[in-house]
């Protein structure tokens, strides 16, 4: 299973193409374009999303609703595109003066992508280091919720940090968790900081300023063995990882207990083993966040991510032209405050495609039916064990 994604920011659209999906797997439109419009939302958003409305339009690998087993690709269009064909033109009738941007943003891929890739207009950099990219992502990762949500595993993400303002999060069911975050402008699960978060986000935007923040995906329902201890590149929390810290922004990643385990002495950390003739072997704790020696252990998942507030500020940063090499304050007319709870829904869609992968390595299998067979039976296997 693989996927790869193309498309610039003020390009005519964006493009994922996902090898490899078994084939018998239901797939509608509408079922990525909900995940798309959560991607758009959030309360922090900025102008740019008051223009695009994400559809997907499924143009290869689906037929009747179902999948063919052949590659699905996953259009999504820009509508700004319309204000920039004549900047973004492939051929030589573009515009490259008017839109050109030679001042480059701190904290953004900005100055140094334009020496590695020996661009002098900055805006060659920024059209695909630009977050819209990952409702490309979003689109591909869905395919694999899909996938997830058919042998009974359901993502859920949430946001557990905004600015200065951390939730308290009760534990909730997968379908509790998500109704609570479905209520919330900021997807926290928690009322009484969803309240506090806005009024945070609101003063930010006030300032000119930006506020980044700390997201939870937690995972239902996955069956014990998935990854793998015998190569490092197989590692679940590995590949996890890896895949959190690739979206735009996010600078931490913790699993289970995190950071905060390097605090405790080993018998305050480790989840003790229980059996339980109707449930099999059980841990009673979940300090491990679902992952022990880079498998899963039928725990439920647990992931955190960091995000760095967002660089494009109003509010302005010193910075150097690479045309003049004159310092200049670099400010924007148009930016998000907060994306905390955009990146969440990505953080999902990403943890989807990675497990995903680990399924379909452990269960193989070109139809949906085999897939179900293998994880029934596995799951059976395992409560006997
Ligand atoms: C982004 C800058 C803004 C954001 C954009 C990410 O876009 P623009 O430069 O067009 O105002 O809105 O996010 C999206 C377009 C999106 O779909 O998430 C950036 O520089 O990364």
């Amino acid at each position: 299973l693989r996927f790869l994604t193309a498309g610039e920011s003020h390009g005519p659209s964006l493009t994922a193409i996902v090898d490899g999906m078994p084939a018998g797997l239901p797939l509608e439109a509408g079922y990525i374009d909900k995940q798309l419009a959560r991607r758009q939302g959030g309360h922090g958003r900025g102008g740019r999303m008051k223009i695009e409305t994400d559809r997907v339009c499924i143009t290869s690998g689906v037929r009747g609703g179902l999948t063919l087993g052949s590659p699905v690709t996953l259009v999504v269009e820009n509508r700004d595109w319309e204000n920039w064909h004549r900047v973004m033109a492939p051929g030589p009738e573009a515009d490259l003066e008017t839109r050109a941007v030679t001042r480059p943003r701190p904290g953004h891929a900005d100055l140094t992508g334009a020496i590695k890739y020996g661009h002098r207009d900055v805006r060659n950099v920024l059209e695909r280091s630009s977050a819209r990219e990952t409702a490309a992502r979003v689109a591909a990762g869905t395919v694999a919720r899909r996938l997830l949500e058919e042998v009974g595993v359901a993502i859920v993400g949430s946001v557990v940090r905004i600015g200065s303002i951390q939730a308290q999060e009760p534990a909730l069911t997968a379908a509790e968790l998500a109704e609570a975050v479905g209520k919330s402008p900021v997807y926290c699960a928690d009322p009484a900081a969803t309240e506090k978060m806005i009024g945070e986000i609101d003063r930010a935007r006030e300032e000119g300023d930006s506020l980044g923040g700390v997201f939870e995906i937690k995972v239902f329902g996955l069956p014990p063995g998935l990854g793998s201890y015998v190569q490092r590149d197989r590692t679940l929390d590995g590949r996890l990882a890896g895949a959190l810290m690739s979206i735009q922004a996010i600078k931490g990643v913790e699993v289970g207990a995190g950071f905060n385990a390097a605090c405790c002495r080993g018998s305050e950390v480790h989840d003790e083993l229980y059996y339980a003739p109707e449930r099999g072997f059980y841990r009673a704790t979940n300090n491990a966040g679902g992952i022990e020696g880079g498998m899963s252990n039928g725990e439920m998942l647990l992931l955190r991510a960091a995000m760095k507030p967002i660089p494009t500020l109003y509010k302005p940063l010193r910075s150097v032209d690479i045309a003049t090499k004159q310092p200049f304050e670099a400010s924007v007319e148009r930016s998000d405050t907060c994306a905390v709870p955009a990146a969440c829904v990505v953080g999902e869609a990403v943890a989807a495609w990675e497990l995903a992968v680990a399924l379909l390595e452990k269960f193989g299998g070109e139809t949906l039916r085999e897939i179900k067979t293998r994880v029934d039976q596995y799951r059976e296997y395992q409560k006997g064990f």
